[in-house]
């Protein structure tokens, strides 16, 4: 009788297994906190470094201690698992460390509003989230947890700032910056989201203060060079980064001032439409604004114009769609190819901080140009024809012709492709001392001081006399005081009397410590070297360990970090080596960004009332049906919609695979695993095949395309198949309870790195030695696989041009990337991107340019 399992068996008497001590049903509450201990006093997921083995570096982006972890930190940190476990029963020496991003405001305004001091705060909620962490029961070496706030931490970063100060990498300068007026704070440029703080959301305004910056733009270049070297990365977030990083490459203009002879450098990306140049825009911040109305009757209009624009709010400003404002100063200046007369402007979407803040304005091939043109009643002057077509007329244009082709009414250069052109004008340029190229970037230098108490405190003094001097390494760190006052408004640690008087290191005065703190993205920017030698305290890391361990082979965290963290650490990673401290270029090998969690279609968020608590999950549920929810619902990159129905279904699996080992204990106790050749026929035979298709599948779902979801599918397959299969009662009975027992083990460790618990738990109620983690990965056998290719017909726009061989088991999206990169194909292609690809099932691809 209990052998005869299947789907329609589960509500049969629970007395069946009773005499040998089963329970009939799953419950996770009465076996995963027993696992989470076993694992803990075996140490099972402690490293270290172990030469001549394969080391293996997963990292999950670690969180800011918020008070609870919310569905988005359970996803992410259930795929970091899956592969962590997979690597380590692949024979990878695995580091897969966790810690706390633990500085930062949110504890710093809970201070304000409830008096809870932020230390305190903040270790209450890692307690909470460690808690709920372990309760999930991720495989971290928890020996190796660090927390940002900690002095023995951010000591090696006051440690690295006074580095950095001494080779010029760091320094202050009086600028305009970001000012959350309800944070009290200066926010980094990435720390603007639409002209609003990315915390509170409240409108950024422009400040002028001193600040401390780190020179993150002397590592442009390479930041740039380098994204072209990380191929383990997506695509999107390259682009994001080259995008922040903006390179441009253009020219240096010199345009002569009728009145004085002096000039204003313009930078253009487009030199060839120098002879359309008709007017010139600057910044209202330049230099020579004020100077070129002085003591002419536009003085006044010229002043009130700047005074109002400086105000604008600059992300603004430069959006395409924000009225074009501007003011004649009154002054011109020569468009030096052409000789002709250009009165100078000021406009509101030219900025002071890119370029030279000066534009030569070009309306009919510059669509802001062209609307500021139309609105002041200045000439357009056509100097480029598309390519092979006609020349625009200027009456009939309602917007600019921005695109490149062919030089008309430009002199010696009309003909000229716009390509051409650039080079020819900027050689022209150059020898008669016009100008010259120039490369210009987006990326501005990186403003990380922050007028706040919760952050690393600035190693520097004031002195009367020495000026500014830097904390001697001896008197590292500078502690934060813990007795402050947080009614203060603007920053506490200015309020603290005993903080800010200290003595001058050099000549022993009395003198003044700086008060700001780092912006935390500071100490995210090396965490990850850290983890390698977490408690090590004579520097940022110990040697060895740092470079048996970096870099991270697989990162994985959410995509909104595409800019800030990942740029910060690598410029971090190029400055540390630039140190002599590592011997790596990046940091990340690979990177992974999981997509959202969302319900009833939008983010979960509190506002909206659609949160789903990880806790009343884990009470309802369990660790292993949360984990295998979050990872079952939809591929990693992709977001994923929670539901309850869903989350049943997985546990509901869950209970299906308990119950079929469970019922098949008996047995299974006196039976070995097949050990013996490939099998083709027969019950045994297809049973067989199904263990090695799904062992393929799960290996390369996990290991290639981390469609962790798919994976999860592929088991539930087997388990059904096993199902099917029923009792051993063929010819061969024996034969086909070894071949049982081999699908079952199968499937507990193909689960195991996604539903670690049950996994273990089942694999001792069999009569074998847990923890899975220390089993090793098993291999399919490709033999009996060898039938499952198919052969695809491949057509582009209805014509066959060729065949594929694909495995049977494959995606449509495997299929469609076969398909495009056949060699065949491709020259059919010609390198036209397809419009649609049509798949008709084991038959044929049509491919539609
Ligand atoms: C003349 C011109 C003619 C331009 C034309 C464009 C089209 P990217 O590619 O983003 O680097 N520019 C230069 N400095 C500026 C500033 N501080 N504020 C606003 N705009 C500025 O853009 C370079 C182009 O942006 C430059 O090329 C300049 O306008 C403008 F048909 O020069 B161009
Ligand atoms: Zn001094």
């Amino acid at each position: 009788m209990a052998f005869s399992a299947g789907p329609q068996y589960a509500c049969a008497s629970a007395g069946l297994v009773e005499g040998i001590g089963m329970e009939r049903h799953y419950q996770p509450h009465s076996i995963e906190g027993k696992w989470q201990q076993i694992w803990e006093t075996q140490r099972v997921f402690r490293t270290s470094e172990e030469e001549g083995r394969p080391k293996y570096y997963l990292l999950e982006m670690f969180p800011y201690p918020s008070g609870n972890l919310h569905m988005g930190h359970v996803r992410n940190y259930s795929i970091g698992d899956v592969i962590a476990r997979f690597k380590r029963m692949n024979g990878y020496n695995v580091l897969h460390p966790m810690g706390w991003d633990a500085f930062g405001l949110p504890a710093e305004n809970a201070a304000i509003e409830s008096g809870v001091h932020p230390a305190q705060y903040t270790a209450s909620n890692i307690a909470t989230m460690k808690r709920q962490l372990q309760r999930l029961g991720f495989s971290y070496d928890w020996e190796r947890e660090i927390n940002t706030s900690d002095p023995s931490y951010y000591r090696w970063e006051q440690w690295l700032f006074v580095r950095l100060y001494e080779k010029g990498l760091a320094y202050k300068k009086r600028s305009l910056v970001n000012w959350c007026e309800r944070c009290q704070t200066v926010l980094a440029n990435e720390q603007v989201e639409g002209g609003r703080c990315w915390r509170c959301d409240t409108d950024v305004d422009q400040r002028e203060l001193e600040q401390w910056f780190f020179r993150i733009t002397a590592y442009a270049d390479e930041l740039l060079e380098y994204c072209d070297r990380l191929t383990g990365w997506p695509q999107r977030v390259l682009t994001m980064q080259r995008n922040w990083i903006g390179r441009s490459k253009g020219a240096e203009i010199r345009f002569p001032l009728e009145a004085s002879g002096e000039t204003i450098t313009v930078f253009t990306t487009r030199q060839d439409t120098l002879y359309g140049a008709t007017f010139m825009s600057l910044a209202p911040e330049h230099p020579r604004a004020m100077e070129l109305a002085k003591g002419t009757p536009r003085e006044s209009e010229v002043s009130q114009f700047i005074m109002k624009a400086v105000r604008q709010e600059r992300a603004r400003r430069i959006a395409g769609d924000y009225e074009k404002e501007g003011v004649f100063t009154g002054a011109y200046c020569t468009n030096p190819v052409t000789g002709e007369r250009m009165p100078i402007f000021l406009a509101n979407f030219v900025l002071m901080e890119y370029g030279t803040g000066a534009v030569m304005a070009v309306p009919a091939h510059d669509q802001r140009d062209f609307e500021f043109a139309r609105k002041y009643g200045l000439p357009i002057k056509v100097v480029i024809q598309p390519r092979g077509g006609q020349k625009p007329s200027v009456a009939d244009m309602d917007t600019a012709f921005e695109d490149d082709g062919v030089l008309v009414d430009s002199g010696p250069f009309s003909g000229m492709t716009s390509e051409e052109a650039r080079d020819a004008i900027t050689s022209y340029l150059a020898q008669r001392g016009l100008g010259g190229g120039a490369v210009y970037y987006k990326l501005r230098d990186w403003c990380i001081s922050r007028q706040r108490y919760w952050g690393a405190p600035i190693p520097i003094i004031y002195c009367d006399s020495c000026g500014m001097v830097p904390v001697p390494d001896r008197d590292l760190p500078v502690t934060l005081p813990m007795d402050v006052d947080f009614s203060v408004k603007g920053s506490p640690l200015a309020a603290h009397k005993g903080f800010v008087e200290t003595v001058c290191p050099r000549c022993a005065r009395t003198a003044r410590r700086e008060t700001d703190t780092m912006d935390t993205f500071v100490e995210s920017s090396w965490y990850f070297d850290r983890y390698a030698s977490p408690t090590y305290a004579e520097g940022l890391f110990e040697q060895r360990q740092v470079h048996y361990w970096m870099p991270v082979d697989q990162y994985i965290g959410g995509i909104e970090h595409a800019v800030l963290h990942l740029l910060y650490s690598r410029f971090f990673t190029k400055v540390l080596r630039d140190l002599g401290l590592l011997r790596i270029d990046e940091p990340f090998l690979n990177l992974l960004t999981q997509g959202m969690v969302i319900k009833d279609g939008a983010k979960m968020s509190k506002s909206k009332g659609n949160v789903v608590d990880p806790d009343d999950m884990l009470e309802r549920f369990g660790a292993d049906t949360t984990r295998l929810f979050s990872l079952f619902a939809s591929p990693p990159e992709k977001d994923l919609e929670w539901t309850d129905r869903g989350i049943e279904g997985s546990h509901r699996f869950l209970q299906r695979v308990w119950r079929l080992v469970v019922e098949h204990v008996p047995e299974l106790k006196t039976t070995k695993p097949y050990d013996g050749p490939p099998l083709r026929k027969g019950r045994s035979g297809e049973l067989y095949k199904k263990v090695h298709e799904t062992i393929m599948r799960v290996t390369r779902d996990i290991d290639e395309r981390q469609h962790l979801n798919t994976a999860v599918s592929a088991i539930m397959e087997l388990v059904n198949s096993i199902y099917l299969f029923g009792k051993p009662n063929g010819d061969d009975s024996l034969l086909e309870a070894k071949v049982l027992r081999t699908a079952i083990e199968t499937v507990l460790v193909l689960l195991s790195p996604f539903a670690p618990h049950i996994a273990d738990e089942l694999w001792e109620r069999i009569g074998n030695t847990p923890p899975l983690l220390a089993v090793s990965w098993p291999a399919y056998d490709p033999s009996v696989l060898e039938s499952e290719e198919v052969v695809l017909i491949v057509q582009v726009n209805g014509k066959r041009r060729g065949e594929i061989k694909v495995p049977a088991q494959c995606t449509e999206e495997d299929v469609r990337s076969i398909a495009l990169k056949d060699e065949k194909i491709m020259k059919h292609l010609a390198g036209k991107a397809p419009r649609r690809i049509v798949l008709i099932p084991n038959r044929l691809v049509n491919i539609v340019v």
